[in-house]
């Protein structure tokens, strides 16, 4: 089996020696049409770099790209390809664009081009994704409108690694916060990772732990993702959570566990409850006893206390009675005095 450093540092295009056509790669973008619509993308079985495949684009006053993503393990890779053209106006070029998780645009930088009429011809060129990147966007393209053609073959994408420096990495820093509005959820965010770290692993056990030797992670992250939420943990109990660095030779950061309160931070759900007179009035609307039942959901360990409010048509909701946080959970009282209770209506509020 390759150690992980082999199995890292491998071209990460698919298809980019066009041995299987089109293959991994989008031409239809049509917000890049400039002059007449978009120049035409085709295989080329006559004039080739390598295989029996290149790609070619064929301007007819209009010019054209051609797009792959790519999600590199690590930020700094080594872009090559071979270019060729005939009679091209502008360039064609292999260009590389960054773009965040959300979509933005970060960034975009030249490998290298061609123009006019220049035989098969080498470009190479290391590239770093800015720290928010996470998309490493490759296009082949034409830059201008154009009745020129451009070829494109073995297009190569390599992350460069550090050297070892055969000693594992520091762990991560991390904080732990409870989600806003999210039952039983917990946010994980932690700086970026030294140099050589590859990827972060997160674990998460209900007891303390010393190795993670045994234990599955709850997640293991590409080195430029620095947050992480824990869903679907028992708010009960505390839970203890490590984060792990990997480098890229696969040595592991020792653990730093740190233990964590599970809080929710969702409204509680309504109580059920229900009352009936315990002792009778003596008159109607008088004096008398209630005996008062009700029941939260098991959701909703976490209340510190309820309250009883009476509606009077005259006063609105006053609160009545606080019920005791010692006895709040499933329960009942008797002997609420209810001189004003029947033909009012009762309201509870957490
Ligand atoms: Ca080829
Ligand atoms: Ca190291």
């Amino acid at each position: 089996m390759r150690n992980l450093r082999e199995q890292l540092q491998r071209n990460l295009m698919h298809n980019g020696d066009f041995e299987r056509g089109l293959e991994g790669w989008s031409t239809e973008h049509y917000w890049y049409a400039l002059g007449k619509g978009l120049s035409q993308w085709e295989v080329d079985e006559k004039t080739v770099k390598s295989g029996k495949h290149s790609l070619k684009v064929i301007g007819k006053n209009n010019r054209g790209i051609a797009i792959q993503d790519l999600r590199p393990p690590f930020p700094t890779c080594r872009v090559s390809g071979w270019l060729r053209c005939e009679n091209l106006k502008g360039y064609a070029r292999i260009f590389i664009e960054f773009i965040d998780a959300s979509g933005k645009w970060l960034a975009g930088v030249v490998v290298g081009e061609v123009t006019g009429t220049t035989d098969w011809t080498f470009v190479s060129k290391e590239v770093t994704m800015p720290t928010d990147a996470v998309v490493f966007r490759v296009d082949l393209l034409t830059t201008e409108p154009n009745d020129g053609v451009a070829w494109f073959d073995d297009i190569s994408v390599v992350p460069v690694l550090p050297p070892s420096d055969s000693k594992p990495p520091e762990p991560p820093k991390f904080q732990v916060k409870p989600v806003e509005g999210e039952d039983c959820a917990l946010q994980i965010t932690w700086d970026l990772p030294s140099e050589d770290v590859i990827a972060v692993q997160i674990f998460a056990e209900p007891k303390p732990f010393n190795s993670v030797d045994n234990l599955l992670p709850r997640a293991v992250l590409q080195r430029h993702i620095r947050s992480f939420i824990l869903r679907g943990l028992n708010q009960a109990d505390s839970i203890y959570i490590a984060l792990i660095a990997v480098d890229v030779d696969g040595m592991r950061s020792k653990p730093n566990v740190q233990r964590c309160q599970v809080k929710d931070l969702r409204p509680p759900e309504p109580v059920w409850w229900e009352w009936e007179p315990v002792k009778p009035a003596i008159k109607e609307g008088r004096g008398g006893y209630v005996r008062l039942r009700w029941r939260i959901s098991p959701a909703d360990s976490d209340i510190s206390k309820f309250v009883l409010k009476r509606f009077e048509m005259e006063l609105g909701a006053t609160p009545f009675l606080e019920i005791p946080s010692n006895i709040f959970f499933n329960g009942s009282v008797d002997s609420l005095p209810y001189p004003h209770l029947i033909g009012s209506n009762w309201q509870q509020r957490q």
